[in-house]
């Protein structure tokens, strides 16, 4: 999603704010940007295109300088185009430009997030002489703090953020103090990156990968002053209603870069879904037994203090969590309820601080997951636990517990390889929380232990299917519509294998626990509706298997994932592609596999930016 890089340097640093954005570009955006502060005033360059464009165009036009902000965007005020991309500018009363010039004031800021009372303060700025060259919700701060400037940055800034509802992460810079960025943070990520002599800002670490590993993640509320070889951190005081300084640590950070190679694969989807047997076996490097100190230190006292679990989580990690409420319950035997988060945030429910809530995220800063945590805690459940794949995350530092899965940097937006590290972490704090209440045996933990640590192997040879997958999707590229249908453990499988089909692929799909079907989604079976089935050698298979039937019985064409063991033959209308191995509980992490497949084939056959699904984006910072 949206990201921010700014410096000040001595040195020309517009090569480093476009590398920036080039490390935070396949998060996804639609447009992005740079300004600098250039012979005495703002210049910028602008761009809906990619950011090796936006690098010619600052190149062809002489952009170089040693203060700036740069910016990738992903519309949520405005449509995506030239005028609504950041960075913004102020222009009014203040600007000084002479008549017939483009009204060009004294601010340059970028934005992350939401201003959700710009309407308020567009009205009121306009009232004051500001002129709005944009559609976006992040042009009212500049002119704000444009409005609130007297020859001190920091000061209008701080006198600006109080007036601002929303989230955001800033980053700004004024034409009449050349060598000074000011940046502030309250609900999106945010981290000062300290140099010699120099100092930068950006939305991610990995922003700053090579420049700096001397990191401070930024709180929420900071607001940080960056100068030439010092920077300043303050925040507001509620009770004396000031801003005083603040210290905040400096950790070395060896951030990855996010351009991993594509090696011989197509795109990163088809690498990652590759990559799982791998993810999984790094997942499971550290666990030589089942305790619940995988979780972290003080994990036996607080899963002894819970007797519930609360799941809050979006889209993918939404269905990973929805699979471990299956394991939960049936293993350890502790009620669960899954929740997406932001429903969940918003939501009038009730708190029960005896209640574990467990959070999952990939990337660890979504922004709607992070709030339904904290709207958790304020109600009173103070046991966290978050299953993420960033260890420096603000999701981690706000749990009190973590599992850190290993899948590596995740650079395809549909998520493939975190969803089923995230199986992982969720299996095995089941059987934590299944031994600490008493649930698990030695017998039970080997056994479970052993699966765990065959799943590389029995996920290799899912893979093996791929040929069988590609011949299905060229049928599912021509289709518009398609049905997934699952039983028990397996029906949020069926819900994920839907959700990568819409993502990459375009195609309607739904999913829908198979007992369902009669109850409405039938009406839609005909010829041209494929029905996937996700069908493994459960207790639930004879049901699946009469379900299937009123499909057949329609018309349908079912598509069926079945285990080897298995009685279902392909024959007209009936296309089956078994499974190497059933496997038990952990059988949603195998069955996922051949959906992804599909998804990614048939986008291919569609021809769509695999990796780049239109309108979404990676990390999802904004609420
Ligand atoms: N609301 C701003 C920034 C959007 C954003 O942070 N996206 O990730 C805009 O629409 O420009």
């Amino acid at each position: 999603m949206c990201g921010i890089v700014g410096a000040v340097s001595q040195r020309n640093i517009v090569p480093i704010l476009v590398e920036g954005l080039k490390r935070l570009e396949y998060r996804g955006y639609d447009s992005c940007g740079v300004a600098v502060h250039q012979d005495g005033g703002l210049r910028r360059a602008r761009s809906t295109s990619r950011v090796a464009e936006l690098q010619a165009q600052a190149d062809q036009d002489g952009i170089a300088a040693g203060t700036g902000i740069a910016h990738t965007r992903w519309a949520t005020h405005g449509a995506p185009a030239v005028h609504n991309a950041h960075p913004h500018f102020s222009a009014g009363p203040n600007s000084g430009n002479p008549a017939g010039a483009e009204a060009v004031g004294r601010i340059a800021l970028v934005h992350n997030g939401i201003i959700e009372n710009h309407d308020e303060l567009r009205a009121e700025l306009k009232a004051r002489g500001y002129v709005f060259a944009s559609q976006t919700d992040t042009e009212v701060i500049a002119h704000l703090i444009d409005h609130l400037y007297s020859g001190d940055l920091l000061d209008a800034v701080q006198q600006a953020l109080p007036r601002l509802k929303g989230a955001y992460a800033v980053a700004v810079f004024c034409r009449d103090e050349p060598h000074r960025v000011v940046a502030a943070r309250e609900g999106s990520p945010l981290v000062l990156g300290v140099g010699e002599g120099e100092n930068f800002v950006a939305s991610d670490a990995m922003a700053l990968a090579g420049v700096t590993d001397q990191i401070v993640y930024l709180e929420e509320g900071d607001v940080v002053d960056l100068q030439l070889g010092r920077y300043w951190i303050s925040r507001l005081d509620t009770t004396t209603g000031r801003f005083g300084a603040v210290q905040r640590e400096v950790k070395t950070v060896h951030a990855h870069s996010g351009a991993a190679e594509l090696g011989p694969y197509r795109h990163y989807m088809q690498k990652e879904i590759f990559e799982q047997p791998v993810a999984i076996a790094n997942t499971l490097d550290a666990v030589t037994g089942i305790s619940p100190e995988l979780f972290g230190d003080g994990a036996y006292r607080v899963f002894k203090e819970v007797d519930k679990v609360l799941i809050l989580a979006c889209g993918t990690s939404y269905y990973s969590g929805s699979t471990a409420k299956y394991w939960l319950e049936s293993i350890a035997r502790i009620p669960t309820s899954v929740e997406i988060a932001s429903e969940y945030r918003y939501r009038d429910s009730v708190p029960d601080p005896r209640t574990l809530v467990v959070t999952i995220s990939q990337s660890g800063e979504t922004a709607d997951t992070i709030a339904a945590l904290k709207h958790a805690r304020a109600q009173g459940m103070k046991h966290t636990l978050t299953i993420c794949n960033v260890a420096t995350s603000a999701m981690v530092r706000e749990c009190e517990l973590a599992y850190i899965t290993r899948a590596g940097a995740e650079i395809g937006v549909a998520s493939t390889k975190a969803f089923t590290t995230q199986l992982v972490g969720l299996f095995l704090l089941t059987l934590a929380l299944a031994q600490t209440r008493g649930h698990l045996g030695e017998a039970d933990e080997a056994r479970h232990l052993k699966n765990l640590r065959h799943l590389p192997v029995a996920v290799q040879a899912v893979l093996a299917l791929e040929p069988q997958v590609i011949a299905w999707s060229e049928e599912f590229a021509r289709k518009e519509n398609a049905l997934f249908l699952g039983r028990g453990l397996h029906y949020p499988i069926a819900l994920e294998g839907a959700l990568k089909l819409k993502e990459i692929s375009y195609i309607h799909a739904e999913a829908y626990p198979a007992g369902e079907l009669k109850h409405g989604p039938l009406a839609l079976v005909t010829a041209e509706m494929p029905v996937v089935t996700v069908a493994p050698n459960d207790a639930l298979l004879e049901k699946l298997k009469s379900n299937m039937q009123e499909v057949r019985a329609r018309g349908g064409q079912l598509y069926v994932f079945a285990d080897g063991d298995t009685a279902i033959e392909s024959e007209v209308g009936l296309h089956v592609i078994r499974m190497p191995e059933h496997y038990g509980a952990l059988s949603p992490i195998l069955h996922v596999v051949p959906l992804q497949l599909l998804a990614y084939h048939t986008a291919c056959a569609r021809g769509t930016d695999v990796d780049k699904p239109r309108n979404l984006a990676k990390s999802v910072t904004v609420e």
